[in-house]
């Protein structure tokens, strides 16, 4: 670790500020570019243990820049992983209030439930399968609390890899008879295709995110444990939306999601 206990409860704060306020700020990296992979997830699990103590539930994890399109999209080129929280959780249909972000992308995604605990390191896409309960399409909302949605990766992990909202619904199913790397997704906004993809584009195999998943949270010591709800990054390039937007995700075997953007201070 390069920065000190002061500077990275400083930054906790500083990054929760901006998503509290909805004011985009410079990515920290600029500032403190001596900043290594430790100290950014360091900041992350400041900013979770600051919400946690503010009665937050953290009812979820999620693994980020997990496909090609995303790392094209976003000039990087490592998964991270990052929490989501109860006030994220929105519901099938539901109305998102764009003025409580800053500039919101939607992500489609393929969530999986756990029934067994994950330890790693060694964790494959086998074990995944056999500790799962069942898949669940979700739909992602992003939203970078830094200027014009640019970082590099250490800034981005600190930042809670963007997390911000989630819509799940759709239809639940065991991953076992599902071949998950063929599972076509088509996005959706205002009746129109926008972007289409398969399962493979995450890491080959959905279920990869997930043991990746594990493989790094057990370099903090940590396992993901029964129950545990975890999206595994987007299958496509996230897709910008604004108040007036309707987003429909439509997931083979698994049902459809749908929202709608809107401005509700107007
Ligand atoms: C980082 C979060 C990426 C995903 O599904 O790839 C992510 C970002 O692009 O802002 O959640
Ligand atoms: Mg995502």
């Amino acid at each position: 670790m390069n920065l000190s206990a002061a500077t990275i409860a400083e930054l906790a704060i500083h990054l929760e500020n901006a998503e509290l306020n909805r004011e985009a700020v410079a990515k920290i990296t600029d500032a403190h570019p001596d900043m290594d992979w430790e100290d950014a997830y360091a900041i992350q699990n400041t900013i979770r243990a600051n919400k946690e103590a503010r009665g937050v539930r953290i009812v979820g994890l999620k693994m980020g820049l997990t496909s090609f399109a995303k790392m094209k999209q976003m000039g990087v080129t490592e998964p991270i992983h990052g929490f989501i929280t109860d006030y994220g959780a929105c519901a099938d249909g539901s109305v998102i209030d764009v003025d409580r972000l800053i500039h919101p992308k939607v992500e489609a995604e393929i969530a999986f439930v756990l029934k067994h605990p994950l330890k790693g390191p060694g964790v494959h896409v086998g074990d995944v399968l056999a500790a799962t309960d069942f898949i669940l399409p979700a739909v992602e909302v992003i939203d970078s609390r830094y200027e014009h949605f640019r970082f590099d990766l250490k800034s981005v992990i600190a930042d809670n890899t963007s997390s911000a909202r989630f819509v799940t619904g759709g239809q639940a199913r065991s991953p076992l008879g599902i071949d998950l790397k063929c599972l076509g997704v088509v996005m959706e906004k205002n009746g129109e295709v926008v972007a289409t993809a398969a399962g493979a584009a995450v890491l080959g195999h959905p279920a990869q995110s997930v043991a990746m998943l594990a493989n790094m949270l057990a370099t903090q010591g940590k396992e993901l444990p029964a129950g545990t709800f975890i999206m595994t990054g987007g299958v496509t390039e996230a897709i910008a939306v604004a108040a007036g937007d309707q987003i429909t995700v439509r997931y083979q075997h698994l049902g459809s999601v749908s929202m709608r953007f809107a401005a509700k201070s107007e």
